[in-house]
């Protein structure tokens, strides 16, 4: 892609508004515009890291044997009424009326639709274990939206809902979503904890958080320790059994982890599992007949991953002073191209012709070195080649690596060839 021709409006100074480094950064670096207080445009660069965390996220779910539907974002009272949740979600919840005076909402999660989507077609314990999942915008009216995409009203959530026999199976398919999310955040660069949590409003018995450390994160932490080790094995129980919970969770009294081995820490939620039994499947009447005969309600979990929370958290992780270093698994490009004077114009087009295109932002305006150095590293792709006039007289460029500061001179064909094998 050639800057020139491309949509990238980046900031020079940092917001005034804006208080935590993911969200300065993602307004600099030309990836979101806000359009109202937690709704936001999200700009091309932006978009393709959304895209790259979706892709993922879809991956790993649909390795899991999980199934990708589409629910729709704007959904009728009537199920909630069914459910019992409409009266009780509170002013979180954005009501609309349609034209013809009935209750509708813009959704803040799916539990209902998702129940309402198999109750008609499965009817025997055949049918199951089946797990639904969809990656669709959600609008929660949060009293305080902030910090960017973090807390946003509108966000783009993948949800996943399983159904179930019984309560061991429901447990298994419990497990699946544990250790594929734990998949799924080591993909992204990411050191996930799994905590116990409360279920709010969506309710259940057992649930737990994912989250990434962060000195900006809502929540304190308080884990074992030994949870880093065990998280190379992803064994689920193991996991599960140490202890590891967030600030409204944590009894002193209770807790028998030694001191020197608890660790205390700020965490941002990015995903957060939940098993809740029959309560949607009971009041929505979605049973099915057991192998003995019976009928029986559907056992359920739900399972979320805050998409549009992550670009920020990921930011929240990988940064310096001078802005962004993606992780390459999610970075926009993963090649920045940068064109330093017109003389040396034919040799960084040839350069730009080599590589895969779609990898390459390519720099090729006409503004300062300046502008264009501390550009590139705001945006944060993971590797520059930088084409000055070694490039003319001795078939010379730079290639940077964003992570680590290291800057190489290589051979032009030697620099193609060595970023077209990574
Ligand atoms: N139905 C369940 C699971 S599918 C549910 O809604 N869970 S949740 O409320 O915990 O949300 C799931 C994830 O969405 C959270 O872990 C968080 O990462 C993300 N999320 C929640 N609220 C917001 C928000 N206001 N802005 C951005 N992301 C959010």
């Amino acid at each position: 892609m050639r800057l020139s021709k491309y949509y990238l409006p980046t900031l020079k100074e940092k917001p005034a508004h804006a208080k935590i480094i993911s969200h300065q950064y993602s307004l600099r670096a030309g990836l979101i515009k806000q359009i109202a207080s937690g709704i936001y445009t999200w700009l091309p660069l932006g978009l393709r890291v959304l895209k790259n965390i979706e892709d993922i996220i879809r991956d790993e779910m649909d390795k899991s044997g999980t199934i990708e539907v589409l629910m729709p974002c704007v959904q009728p009272a009537s199920l909630w009424r069914e459910s019992g949740r409409y009266d009780d979600y509170g002013k979180e919840m954005l009501r609309i009326k349609d034209r013809h005076e009935e209750d509708m909402l813009f959704g803040p999660t799916h539990e209902e639709v998702a129940t309402d989507l198999i109750r008609d077609v499965v009817k025997s314990y055949k049918d199951l274990p089946l797990c639904l999942y969809h990656i669709q915008w959600k609008f929660r009216d949060e009293v305080r939206p902030r910090y960017g995409v973090m807390r946003g009203r509108e966000f783009l959530m993948k949800d996943a809902y399983s159904f179930d026999v019984d309560y061991e199976s429901a447990q298994n398919s419990y497990n699946l979503m544990y250790k594929t999310y734990i998949k799924i955040f080591k993909r992204m660069g990411l050191t996930p904890i799994g905590v116990r949590a409360d279920t709010g409003p969506i309710g259940g018995n057992l649930s737990h958080e994912f989250h990434i450390l962060a000195n900006t994160g809502e929540s304190t932490l308080y884990y074992d320790n030994k949870f880093s080790e065990l998280l190379e094995s992803e064994d689920v129980e193991s996991l599960k059994s140490i202890y590891a919970v967030a600030d409204d969770m944590h009894n002193p009294k209770t807790c028998l982890v030694p001191q020197e081995q608890l660790n205390v820490s700020k965490g941002i939620e990015i995903g957060h599992i939940f098993y809740f039994g029959d309560k949607y499947s009971k009041p929505m009447k979605a049973s099915v007949t057991s192998q003995d005969g019976k009928n029986v309600n559907i056992h359920m979990g739900s399972y979320g991953i805050g998409v549009s929370r992550l670009v920020g958290a990921i930011i929240e992780a990988f940064h310096d002073d001078k802005g962004i270093i993606w992780p390459e698994s999610v970075a926009p490009f993963r090649i920045g191209l940068i064109n330093l004077q017109p003389k040396v114009t034919e040799a960084a087009d040839k350069i730009y012709k080599a590589l895969k295109s779609d990898e390459v932002l390519y720099d090729d305006t006409e503004g300062s070195v300046g502008v264009k150095f501390s550009r590139m590293d705001l945006i944060g792709l993971p590797w520059q080649i930088i084409v000055g006039k070694k490039a003319v007289s001795e078939n010379i460029v730079e290639v940077k690596n964003r992570a680590t500061g290291e800057v190489k001179e290589m051979q032009i064909e030697e620099a193609i060839n060595h970023l077209s094998a990574k």
